[in-house]
């Protein structure tokens, strides 16, 4: 039984959100999602995601290739979430290439191509146009 970890804030669900779900679920046998609180994303981006922590929280737990999910409560805690899941593997987008290579001692990790032009950014970018 391979175990996969991944992180993210998955604000306003999106296509890019669910490829890089499905390609992490198909490099392991039990995949656990880290989804930042909206503490986390205030403190990194300087604004709160538009859905709620437990809302992100439940939109992803919704979904088939997930198996787990949990709060990430800071960025300086993966190698605990590591250990604490088993983690054989570690899948980040490639935006975070070379950032978690000092986690190489405890499991694989592994950054995927990010799917090109879509973004939460660009999400909401484009609704507020529309207005
Ligand atoms: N992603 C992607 N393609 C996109 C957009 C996002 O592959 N077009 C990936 C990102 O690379 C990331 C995941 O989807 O691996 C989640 O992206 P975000 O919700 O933007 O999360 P982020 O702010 O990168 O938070 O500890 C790490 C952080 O919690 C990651």
């Amino acid at each position: 039984m391979r175990t996969g970890i991944t992180f993210g804030t998955f604000d306003l669900l999106h296509i890019g959100h669910i490829n890089i779900l499905e390609r992490s679920r198909a490099l392991c046998d039990r995949l656990i999602v880290g989804v930042s609180t909206d503490a986390l994303n205030i403190a990194k981006k300087g604004i709160a995601p538009v859905y709620s922590q437990e809302e992100r929280l439940k939109i992803v737990s919704a979904l088939r290739v997930v198996d787990e999910v949990f709060l990430e409560e800071s960025l300086e805690k993966k190698a605990d979430y590591i250990r604490e899941f088993n983690a054989d593997v570690l899948v980040m987008g490639d935006d975070w290439a070379g950032r978690f290579d000092e986690f190489r001692d405890l499991c694989d990790v592994v950054y995927l191509p990010r799917t090109p032009h879509i973004s939460t950014t660009q999400v909401k970018a484009e609704i507020f146009s529309q207005r």
